[in-house]
């Protein structure tokens, strides 16, 4: 792939995204606040059958002057959600369940994406569709709760389509 080939690519996926802000922008929000707390491009990687796990990924804001922490998360496509990191070790790629939750610094932002922090539902009742939005629940300690639509994305897209 050469140069123009790549420039092309990348013009094509941001007119592909402004199309599709425009068109689902009357049906949910790409980014939602809560308090001093901010959450933008929630995405989610589709799964081939029921009865997976599935992948959420989202960047939170913190503009407050104190810390807060995602304590847990919830959504009525799965019994349980956890809250993942996945790290090296040894050479290969471990995932870790973060039970106290994952800390948002003050004036910080964390971002959940893929070989770092992630959401994981755990066995979903349904496969996770492409194009479509699943509603997801995130509690904080100090900010209470919010429920997000999710973007769901096809295993095509690269993981930065919507960004
Ligand atoms: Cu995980």
């Amino acid at each position: 792939m050469n140069a123009n080939t790549l420039n092309r690519n990348s013009v094509f996926k941001l007119l592909s995204f402004t199309g599709l802000l425009l068109i689902s922008s009357f049906s949910y929000s790409h980014s939602f606040t809560l308090g001093e707390i901010s959450i933008s491009h929630p995405w989610a990687r589709e799964t081939a059958l029921p009865g997976l796990n599935g992948a959420v990924y989202v960047t939170i804001n913190n503009s407050g002057a104190s810390a807060d922490r995602l304590v847990s998360v919830t959504t009525p496509l799965s019994k349980r959600a956890e809250i993942h990191e996945n790290k090296m070790a040894d050479g290969m790629m471990e995932m870790n369940h973060l039970s106290e939750g994952l800390v948002i610094p003050p004036q910080g932002t964390v971002r959940l994406e893929p070989a770092g922090f992630h959401i994981m539902l755990i066995k979903l009742e349904k496969r996770l569709e492409a194009k479509t939005h699943i509603p997801v629940t995130l509690v904080f300690e100090k900010a209470g709760n919010i429920t997000i639509n999710v973007a769901v994305q096809s295993l095509e897209d690269s993981p930065t389509a919507f960004h």
